[in-house]
């Protein structure tokens, strides 16, 4: 597996943060680091899997990405995103305690992928913006502090918007709204009574799925039902039609369909391993 080096992204030994901007990320192969990494959606949607489990990226996913986490990205579509580099949580020149402010793993579940709304992503816009900017005397101590203060304020951020998620406005309700779709995508889903259940109107529903994924709220639920198949059909022995079922689908048929549209091969044609070239 491909193993990203510090070295190649941090400019000299002091400067605690890189920005990677990828306009747009295109699919990437499985990687980890020798760095932590915090992945920003700005638009856009694709897969991310993460320590081998897939998430349906879309405007507002965050990722905290730990050194001996590995991910890969693929079925991007637009996805923009910012990666926020930094080489370890006690690894700041001025700052401690940057570890209570990250997710925290618990009994073996690192929460590692949270969403944060549509004010909360300006807002982080414009830190990274900050932080992009050239010091002038890199690696001079006020340089170095006013870097880690604009990530700490990033880190508070993230945190408290994190924190607010359905607090009652529309964005958070849709934040709900997307995390639930996650987890049952495979339910009948009727979009007026979930605009009714996230107190939203069908009209914003729809609106604002457009403006995080790209996609109708249709489109996109049927990609996340997809691509929950894709990835049983490669790792799991479910059949065919079991998978279709599984993930959703009434009839296999319309299943294979819809699939070969999206991949340009059938379901067997991964089954079989067929798919190499598919990314
Ligand atoms: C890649 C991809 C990886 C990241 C590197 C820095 O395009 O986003 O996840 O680790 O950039
Ligand atoms: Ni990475």
């Amino acid at each position: 597996m491909t193993v990203l080096h510090s070295s190649d992204f941090f400019s000299s030994g002091r400067v605690p943060v890189a920005i990677e901007p990828r306009i747009p990320q295109s699919a990437f192969p499985e990687h980890h680091h020798d760095f932590y990494e915090i992945v920003i959606v700005e638009q856009g949607t694709g897969t991310h899997i993460f320590n081998g489990q897939p998430y349906t990226l879309s405007g507002g996913s965050v990722c905290f990405v730990r050194d001996h986490d590995r991910h890969l990205f693929e079925h991007t579509e637009n996805l923009c995103l910012t990666n926020v580099l930094y080489r370890a949580p006690d690894a700041f020149n001025f700052l401690s305690g940057v570890e209570q402010l990250l997710p925290q793993e618990r009994d073996g579940y690192y929460p590692s992928h949270w969403r944060v709304n549509p004010d909360a992503l300006k807002q982080v816009r414009q830190l990274i913006a900050s932080l992009e900017r050239p010091g002038g005397e890199e690696g001079e101590a006020h340089d170095v502090a006013s870097r880690e203060i604009l990530f700490m304020q990033l880190l508070v951020l993230l945190r408290q918007s994190c924190r607010s998620d359905g607090d009652g406005e529309s964005p958070g309700h849709l934040n709900q709204l997307l995390s639930w779709l996650e987890a049952h995508f495979a339910e009948e889903i009727c979009w007026e009574a979930l605009a009714d259940r996230f107190t939203l109107s069908l009209r914003t529903l729809h609106r604002q799925i457009k403006q995080r994924t790209g996609l109708t709220p249709q489109r996109y639920l049927t990609r996340l039902r997809l691509m929950r198949a894709l990835h049983l059909l490669r790792h799991s022995e479910e059949s065919v039609t079991g998978i279709a079922f599984q993930c959703g689908f009434g009839d296999s048929n319309h299943f294979s369909t819809l699939f070969k549209r999206e991949f340009h091969w059938s379901p067997r044609d991964v089954r079989q391993g067929r798919d190499v070239q598919l990314q």
